[in-house]
C-alpha cells in the first residue's frame, strides 16, 4: 500500500506514533487502503452505507442496520483482559499473559481485510481539556464502515483529538477486525473470536464481530476496562459503569449530581432519559449528563469528587422503550437526528421500525413487516411467539439528540457528585431504597450487588449472579486491588457523597408483576436520598442501611397499591441473614480484599442478628 503515507499526509494526521500504529496494523491485518476518519465525514459515510446496503433508510434521517444473527451482544467468555503480570489476574478479568493472547490475535487478524478499506478512527473519551483526558486519547482501526459511524455518534472523532497530544506515544491502539461472521463457531467450543484488552499496554485487539460493545471500541473497551486499569496504575481516577444526572431544584436553586451503576439492561439510560413525573415536574428538572460510562476523580481545587461522562452518544436498548415509559429516548431518535437502530423490526415500504413494548400491540397490518433475522413477519406462524425485534437491540443517537441533555454537559470540568447509587433486577430482598451514609459499607455493598443478568450478553439472561459495582464483565484487574482503589479514590473527597441501593424491579411472587411503577417515578427515591443527606428527613435506621418511611416519599400521583408499597419499604431480616452467608462466599474468592470491607460486611451481619 504505497499511498498510505500520502493518504495519512492529506488527512493532516501528523502525529508520528499514531501513523507508525497505522502503518503496523495495515499491513498486518492485509487492508487495501486506508481512510483517516473525521466526524465530519459522517454524512458521506452514511451515504456511502446505504448505497452499499449496510444501512437502510428508516424514514427522514433515520437508518436502520440488522447485525448477523449470531451476534447480537456483549460476548463474556470470550472477553480477555491480558497484562504481563500474572498479579493483575481477578476473578472476572479473565486474565491471561499478554504473551500468549497477543500472537494469538495477530495470527487471526493477518490478512483478515483482505480487499477492504482499513478505517483509521481517532477519538476521545472526555469532554476536551478535562483533568482526565490524557488517558482518553485513542485511534480505533476498523475495517467496518458500520462501526465507524457508531463510532462517529459515541465518541468525539477527529485528528485533532491524536495531533497535539502532549506524550505523542499516549494513546490507546484499538484494533477491530470483524472477520468471517460465517465462519467463526459463535458460542461453540470452535469459537475463534477474541476480544482483548491488552492493558498495560495500553492496545486493544478485537476480533471476531461487528457489534456494540464488541466493535465500538472507544465505549466498553476503552472507556471501562482500559480506563479502569488506568485509574489503578496512575492512581487518579474510576472508571466505572455507570449513568450520572443532575437534579435541579427550582424552587431552592440548588443542583444535585447523582452517579450510579446498573447492570448492563437494567434502567441506567431510563433514570438518565427521565422526565420528571408531571406532579414533580412544576419543581424538579432532571438532566442527561451520561447513560453507561463515568470517570471519577478528585478535584484538585476544590478537593471534591468529581464525574464525567467520556461518551459523546447513547446506545441503548429499545425494548420497552415508548411514550409512557421514556418520551425523551423516542425524541432522541425521532427524524432528522441521524440516528441508527440495531435489530429492531423494520418496514422497507414505510420506513417504520418496530419492537416490543414500542406499542402494546404489534403493528396491525403485518403486510411488509421484518422481524430482526430479516424474514417477513406475515410469513409467520399463528402460534409464534418469537419477538420481532432481538431483546439487546438497539438505538444509537448522538447526545445532542437527546432532549433533557445537560447544557454543560460537554464543558471540560465535569460536575461534583453527591450520591452514588446501585441497583439491578432483583426480584426479591432488596427494598425500593436504602441509603448508607459509610464509605466503606458503601463501596461493600457495590461489590455485593446481585442482580439478574439480561440479554445485552450473550446466553446469561435472568441468571441470578454477583455484579460488583455493575463492573463485572468490565473489570480490568484484581477485585481486591480495586476495592482498595474505590477506597482510596472516594475516600480523598473532601465532602463524601451519600451512598445507596436502589432497587426498581422487586416482583410479586404469585403473579410476577413489578412491586413499584419504575421509570419516571425512579425520581422520587431520589429526591428522598437527597433530602436525607442534606437532614431534611430520618427515614428509619436498619441493618442494611436507611429506608423512607410511606410519609417521606414523594408519591403524589403514583399508581401502587398499599401491599406493594409496604414491601418495597421494608427489609425481610430472615431472607437477609441468609443473603449474608451467600456475600461472605462471594468476597471470599477475592484476593487482597481490603479490612474495611470485612469490617463492613461483618458489621451488617451482626447488626441483622440483633434485629432478628
Ligand atoms: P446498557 O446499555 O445495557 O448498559 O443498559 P441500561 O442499564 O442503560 O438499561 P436501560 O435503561 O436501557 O433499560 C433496559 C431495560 O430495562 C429496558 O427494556 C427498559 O425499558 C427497562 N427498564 C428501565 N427502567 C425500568 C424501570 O424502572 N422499571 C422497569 N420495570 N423496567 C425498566
Ligand atoms: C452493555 O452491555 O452494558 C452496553 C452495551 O452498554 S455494549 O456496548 O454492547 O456493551
Ligand atoms: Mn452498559
Amino acid at each position: 500500500m504505497a499511498d498510505l503515507e500520502a493518504v495519512m499526509d492529506e488527512a493532516g494526521l501528523t502525529n508520528p506514533e499514531v501513523r507508525e500504529f497505522v502503518k503496523e496494523y495495515a499491513e498486518l491485518t492485509g487492508a487495501e487502503r486506508i481512510e483517516v476518519v473525521n466526524a465530519s465525514d459522517d454524512r458521506r459515510l452514511l451515504e456511502e452505507a446505504v448505497a452499499a446496503g449496510e444501512l437502510e433508510k428508516a424514514g427522514e434521517g433515520r437508518y436502520y442496520s440488522r447485525s448477523y444473527h449470531k451476534d447480537t451482544a456483549r460476548s463474556e467468555e470470550r472477553t480477555i483482559v491480558a497484562t504481563a503480570d500474572e498479579k493483575d489476574r481477578g476473578v472476572y478479568n479473565n486474565w491471561r499473559p499478554s504473551s500468549e493472547m497477543k500472537p494469538k490475535l495477530h495470527d487471526l487478524m493477518r490478512g483478515a481485510s483482505e480487499g477492504k478499506t482499513m478505517y483509521v478512527v481517532p477519538y476521545l473519551m472526555a469532554p476536551a481539556g478535562n483533568a482526565l483526558a490524557p488517558w482518553a486519547a485513542g485511534v480505533e482501526l476498523t475495517d467496518t464502515r458500520t462501526v465507524v459511524l457508531h463510532m462517529i455518534r459515541m465518541a468525539r472523532v477527529g485528528v485533532q483529538f491524536v495531533n497535539d497530544l502532549e506524550d505523542p506515544g499516549h494513546f490507546v491502539r484499538a484494533v477491530h477486525v470483524t472477520g468471517d461472521l460465517e465462519n467463526l463457531g459463535q458460542g461453540t467450543d470452535r469459537d475463534k473470536r477474541y476480544f482483548v484488552t491488552v492493558a498495560d499496554e495500553r492496545t486493544i485487539l478485537h476480533f471476531g464481530s461487528s457489534y456494540g460493545g464488541n466493535a465500538l471500541l472507544g465505549k466498553i473497551a476503552h472507556g471501562l476496562r482500559q480506563g479502569a486499569y488506568d485509574g489503578w496504575a496512575s492512581g487518579k481516577f474510576l472508571a466505572e459503569q455507570y449513568m450520572l444526572i443532575g437534579i435541579h431544584d427550582k424552587e431552592t436553586g440548588k443542583d444535585y449530581h447523582v452517579c450510579g451503576g446498573f447492570p448492563s439492561a437494567s434502567g441506567k439510560t431510563n433514570l438518565a432519559m427521565m422526565a420528571a413525573p408531571d406532579a414533580l415536574g412544576e419543581r424538579y428538572h432532571v438532566s442527561f449528563y451520561g447513560d453507561d460510562i463515568a470517570w471519577l476523580w478528585v478535584d484538585e481545587a476544590s478537593g471534591k469528587l468529581y464525574g464525567m461522562n467520556p461518551e459523546y452518544g447513547v446506545f441503548g436498548v429499545a425494548k420497552d422503550t415508548n411514550e409512557t415509559t421514556n418520551p425523551n429516548a423516542l425524541a432522541s431518535v425521532g427524524p432528522h437526528t441521524d440516528c441508527i437502530f440495531t435489530n429492531v423490526a423494520y418496514n422497507p415500504t414505510t420506513g417504520e421500525v418496530w419492537w416490543e413494548g414500542r406499542t402494546k400491540e404489534k403493528p396491525k397490518d403485518r403486510h411488509g413487516w421484518l422481524d430482526w433475522t430479516g424474514s417477513p413477519v406475515a410469513d409467520r406462524k399463528d402460534d409464534d411467539t418469537a419477538p420481532w425485534a432481538h431483546p439487546n437491540s438497539r438505538f444509537t443517537t448522538t447526545l445532542a439528540n437527546v432532549p433533557n441533555i445537560a447544557q454543560d454537559y460537554d464543558a471540560p470540568t465535569g460536575v461534583p457528585i453527591d450520591a452514588i447509587i446501585f441497583g439491578g433486577r432483583t426480584r426479591d430482598r432488596e427494598p425500593l431504597i436504602r441509603a448508607i451514609t459509610d464509605l466503606a459499607e458503601g463501596v461493600y455493598d457495590g461489590l455485593t450487588l446481585g442482580a439478574e443478568a439480561t440479554s445485552a450478553a450473550e446466553g446469561k439472561e435472568g441468571i441470578l449472579r454477583y455484579d460488583p459495582m455493575s463492573n463485572r464483565p468490565f473489570m480490568a484487574y484484581g477485585e481486591g486491588d480495586y476495592a482498595r482503589h474505590y477506597l482510596d479514590v472516594v475516600g480523598a473527597a473532601t465532602d463524601q457523597p451519600i451512598f445507596a441501593h436502589v432497587n426498581w424491579f422487586q416482583r410479586d411472587a404469585t403473579d410476577g408483576h413489578f412491586l413499584w411503577p419504575g421509570y419516571r417515578d425512579n425520581l422520587r427515591p431520589l429526591l428522598w436520598l437527597l433530602q436525607l443527606k442534606n437532614g431534611e428527613v430520618e427515614g428509619r435506621r436498619t441493618a442494611v442501611g436507611i429506608i423512607p418511611t410511606e410519609e417521606e416519599l414523594d408519591l403524589e400521583g403514583v399508581d401502587i397499591a398499599p401491599d406493594d408499597l409496604e414491601r418495597i419499604l421494608s427489609i425481610d431480616t430472615e431472607r437477609w441473614q441468609q443473603e449474608m452467608d451467600f456475600r461472605e462466599e462471594h468476597l471470599s474468592q477475592f484476593d487482597r480484599m481490603p479490612d474495611e470491607i470485612w469490617e463492613a460486611h461483618r458489621r451488617v451481619a451482626e447488626e441483622l442478628d440483633a434485629e432478628a
